[in-house]
C-alpha cells in the first residue's frame, strides 16, 4: 500500500477517496479538509477567540489538536457528567491533553456546579439519560462560550455522527430539526456562533489521528450509551458504507447542497419569539428553560457565582 502523495508507506487507506496516505501526507489530509470546512462555511476568522467543547474522547481531541496546528486561538471547555469513572477518566485525558500543549482548559462539574448527576438526576427527572445530558451540555457550553467572551463555538461532530443524526431525523421526518442540522448555526440573542469543522472526516480518521499523533483519548463508550439509538443508525450506515464507499459523504453532503434549505423556515420559526428564561437568564420560549426545570428536578441547585477565573460559570441574571 503506498501513499498517493509520495509513493513512501501508507499507514491508512481511505476508501471513499481510493486513496492512502504515510503519515505526515495523513495529517495533512486531516488539515486540509479541516480548513476546506472552515472556509466553505465562513466558520472562524483567524482573529477569533476560539471555545472547543471537549470530551477527552478522540473527536473533541483530535479538532482542538488540529486548530492549534492551523495556527487558531482555542481554549477548550469541559463538562463533569458525574458518570462515575468514565467522567473521571475522559476529564484525565481532556486535563492531560491541555497540559501537554499549554492549553487552557476550563471546567464546569455538574455535580459539584449544579448538585445533580446525570445518571440519577435523568431518573429523578424522568428523562433519558442522553437527553438530560444533552440538554445539560448544550445550556452549558453556550453559557460558557457567551460568558467568555468567545466568538465561536467549536463541537467535535464528524461525519459519521452527522450522516447518523441525519438518518434518524429522515427515518422519523423531523423537519424542524433538518433545518438546524448545518455545520455553522450563526450567533444570534443568547446564543454563540456554532461550528463544527470535523464535518468533512469520519470517526476511524479522528481516531487514526490522535493514534498517529500520539493523543491518548478515552476509547470507552460511556456507559449511558447503550440502546442509544444513534449508534443504531451509526452501525446501518457503516453497513452501507462498506458496500458502497462514499455513501455516508454523499448522503450529508447532497442534504446540505440540495435539500437543507427547504426545511429552514419551520426551524427559523422555531428559533423565534424567545425570551430570558426568569432563572438563568438563557433564550427560552417562556417562563423558566428546560434546563433550570430539569435542575430543579433532578433535585439539584443552582450555582452560588464564583469568579470566572476559577473555572466555573457565573450565574446569569435577568434584567
Ligand atoms: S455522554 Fe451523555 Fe453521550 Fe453518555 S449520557 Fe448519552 S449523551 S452517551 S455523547
Ligand atoms: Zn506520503
Ligand atoms: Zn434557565
Amino acid at each position: 500500500m503506498k501513499c498517493v502523495t509520495c509513493r513512501g508507506p501508507a499507514v491508512i487507506d481511505i476508501r471513499r477517496q481510493n486513496a492512502n496516505y504515510c503519515v505526515d501526507h495523513f495529517f495533512e489530509q486531516c488539515r486540509r479538509q479541516v480548513t476546506k470546512a472552515i472556509d466553505e462555511w465562513k466558520m472562524i476568522e483567524p482573529s477569533d477567540r476560539v471555545l472547543v467543547a471537549v470530551s477527552g474522547g478522540k473527536d473533541s481531541l483530535a479538532i482542538w489538536d488540529l486548530l492549534i496546528e492551523l495556527g487558531y486561538q482555542a481554549d477548550g471547555f469541559y463538562v463533569g457528567l458525574g458518570i462515575g469513572e468514565y467522567s473521571e477518566v475522559s476529564h484525565s485525558h481532556a486535563a492531560a491533553f491541555a497540559e501537554s500543549r499549554g492549553l487552557t482548559l476550563l471546567t464546569v462539574d455538574i455535580p459539584t456546579s449544579y448538585g445533580y448527576d446525570i445518571p440519577t438526576g435523568s431518573r429523578a427527572a424522568r428523562r433519558a439519560p442522553c437527553s438530560a445530558c444533552g440538554l445539560s451540555k448544550r445550556h452549558l457550553f453556550d453559557a460558557a462560550a457567551l460568558e467568555g467572551g468567545y466568538d465561536v463555538l467549536v463541537t467535535g461532530h464528524n461525519l459519521d455522527d452527522e450522516a447518523a443524526v441525519l438518518f434518524g431525523n429522515t427515518l422519523h421526518w423531523h423537519t424542524e430539526y433538518l433545518g438546524r442540522q448545518l455545520p455553522v448555526l450563526p450567533a444570534r440573542d443568547g446564543f454563540p456562533k456554532k461550528v463544527k469543522p470535523l464535518v468533512r472526516l469520519t470517526e476511524r480518521e479522528t481516531a487514526a489521528y490522535c493514534l498517529l499523533k500520539g493523543i491518548d483519548y478515552l476509547v470507552d463508550e460511556c456507559p449511558m450509551a447503550v440502546g442509544n439509538r444513534h449508534l443504531s443508525y451509526k452501525e446501518a450506515l457503516n453497513d452501507i458504507e462498506v458496500k458502497s464507499p462514499g455513501a455516508k459523504h454523499s448522503f450529508y453532503f447532497g442534504f446540505l447542497d440540495r435539500a437543507s434549505k427547504h426545511f429552514a423556515p419551520e426551524a427559523d420559526e422555531d428559533r423565534e419569539g424567545l425570551e430570558p428564561c426568569l432563572t438563568c437568564g438563557a433564550p427560552t420560549p417562556s417562563g423558566t428553560c428546560a434546563f433550570c426545570r430539569l435542575v430543579d428536578r433532578a433535585g439539584g441547585h443552582q450555582p452560588e457565582p464564583v469568579p470566572v477565573e476559577l473555572g466555573a460559570i457565573r450565574t446569569r441574571t435577568t434584567s
